[in-house]
């Protein structure tokens, strides 16, 4: 497989997509692995996650130019992901001696509880945070007990590469953590079919998780799924507008919209729309786009020509307005607003995962809710208002997994993070991935 610099064009590397017999000797090694490594004493199993941890810190800038030149990512959001992959691991470096069950009240006898390993943690990755990602099922995977093998995503394999190397530098046992680079049609299905396999963490598109979850349902495999998002950004009439319209195109904006909490949809209360539009105009004229290793880029390519032939499918109808951004090589896209006349226009109900937002006014509260719930994903979303009530009735209505009040934050190592409906299964990060990486067992002790 050619690896793409997306800004350039060029040719970063070349790296082998290993084959399904790979995988086989790869989930074997785990298997033989995971003997070891759940056998490890918490406190040492805690000492080499904060010795991976310590790697990645003393790696960081590093780390992040692979990043930009693997993923296009903007220097200030690489060094983000470089630090965010340290925190979780140093988060999840706390958890094995804190992984502990309950002692239950029974006559005759004890019973306690164990949070047990699951085995062997296939997590298959996408390319549009690749080291975050991946760090978000291979902490708590490897806390609890389990050996992970990651699949990267077929254009940004060089961060996980890269990880897997400090992660044996930093001590864990061979086998503890592979990284097999290759296509989701042979190594991914492979790892989702193998017996051996107890469980799939996957990101990525809904219809390939889909997929994934019913092969999954036909051996009882363990999964969790982080998949698409078409969050709303709802911005009622007594916010603070000066700083919702400040923030907004950030949250749409952001790794040039290939985001999955990206803010895609832009919900603003009649009376102050067309204020509103007229501030957010302003601002999407003056996103920076360019070269992503220049500290005032705000905005980068997006991953493949291929993805921004796809991004470009959904403008069809009128574009109320385009910023600027060079002209190749590199696979730019400018930041686009568009005024939808219709709800169900594709570009306001589908995941369009590039630097596109599409607003729209509503009426009021009730309004709102119904608007931001129209659709099948529930992933994020954001909620502008200064009356404290109104806030806390509609991130009550809104069926999302995050959502931010007065902020367009969704990601906190130490909180959940996941989706309702169709973005998704399960919870990463924070306390609740732990759990999901054990099989609660329950023992009963006879007294006689
Ligand atoms: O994702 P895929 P793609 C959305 C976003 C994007 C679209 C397509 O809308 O435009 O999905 O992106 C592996 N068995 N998101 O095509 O195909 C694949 O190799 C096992 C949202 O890149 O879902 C890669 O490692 N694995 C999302 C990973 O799955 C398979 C992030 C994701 O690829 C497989 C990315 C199979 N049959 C895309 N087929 C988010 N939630 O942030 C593919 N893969």
């Amino acid at each position: 497989m050619k690896i793409i610099n997306p800004a350039t064009e060029e040719v970063v590397a070349e790296v082998e997509p290993v084959d399904a017999a790979e995988v086989d000797r790869a989930v074997e090694r785990a298997r033989r692995a995971f003997a070891t490594w759940r056998a490890v004493g918490p406190g040492d199993r805690a000492r080499l996650l904060r010795a991976f941890a310590s790697l990645v810190e003393e790696h960081a800038e590093e780390l992040a130019q692979l990043e930009i030149a693997n993923s296009g990512h903007t220097v200030g959001n690489a060094r983000w992901e470089a630090g965010n992959v340290r925190d979780v691991l140093n988060f999840y470096a706390g958890a094995p001696e804190r992984n502990h069950g309950r002692q239950i009240p029974v006559a005759g006898g004890l019973d306690v509880t164990f949070q047990e390993p699951l085995g062997v943690v296939g997590v298959i990755v996408p390319w549009n945070f690749p080291m975050v990602i991946m760090t978000w099922g291979v902490a708590p995977a490897l806390a609890a007990g389990n050996t992970v093998i990651v699949k990267p995503a077929e254009w940004t394999p060089l961060t996980a590469l890269r990880l897997a190397e400090l992660a044996l530098a930093a001590g864990l046992p061979e086998g503890v953590l592979q990284v097999l680079p290759g296509t989701g049609e042979v190594a991914g299905a492979r790892l989702v079919d193998h017996p051996d396999v107890a469980k799939i963490v996957f990101t990525g598109s809904t219809e390939v998780g889909k997929e994934i979850a019913a092969k999954c349902a036909g051996q009882v495999k363990r999964i969790t799924l982080e998949l698409g998002g078409k969050s709303a950004n709802v911005v009622f009439a007594d916010a603070d507008l000066d700083k919702a319209a400040a923030t907004a195109p950030y949250a749409v904006f952001d790794n040039s919209g290939q985001d999955c909490c990206a803010r895609s949809r832009i919900l603003v209360e009649r009376t102050v729309h067309d204020d509103f539009l007229a501030r957010l105009e302003a601002a999407v004229l003056k996103v920076r786009v360019g070269d992503p290793r220049d500290e005032a880029t705000e905005m980068g390519p997006l991953i493949s020509a291929e993805h921004r032939d796809r991004v470009a499918s959904y403008l069809t109808g009128p574009v109320r307005l385009q910023g600027r951004c060079p002209q190749g090589p590199g696979f730019w896209f400018p930041a686009t607003l568009l005024t939808p006349d219709s709800l169900d226009d594709p570009a306001f109900t589908e995941e369009i995962f590039g630097p596109v937002v599409a607003v729209v006014p509503f009426d009021d509260e009730e309004h709102a809710v119904r608007i931001a719930n129209d659709t099948r994903y529930g992933l994020s979303g954001s909620i502008w208002t200064r009356d404290v009530g109104r806030a806390l009735r509609v991130a009550r209505a809104v069926e999302a997994g995050n959502l931010s009040v007065n902020s367009h934050s969704s990601v906190r190592y130490w909180t959940p993070f996941g989706g309702f409906k169709q973005s998704g299964l399960g919870r990463e990060l924070g306390p609740d991935a732990l759990t999901a990486f054990t099989e609660t067992k329950n023992v009963f002790i006879s007294e006689d």
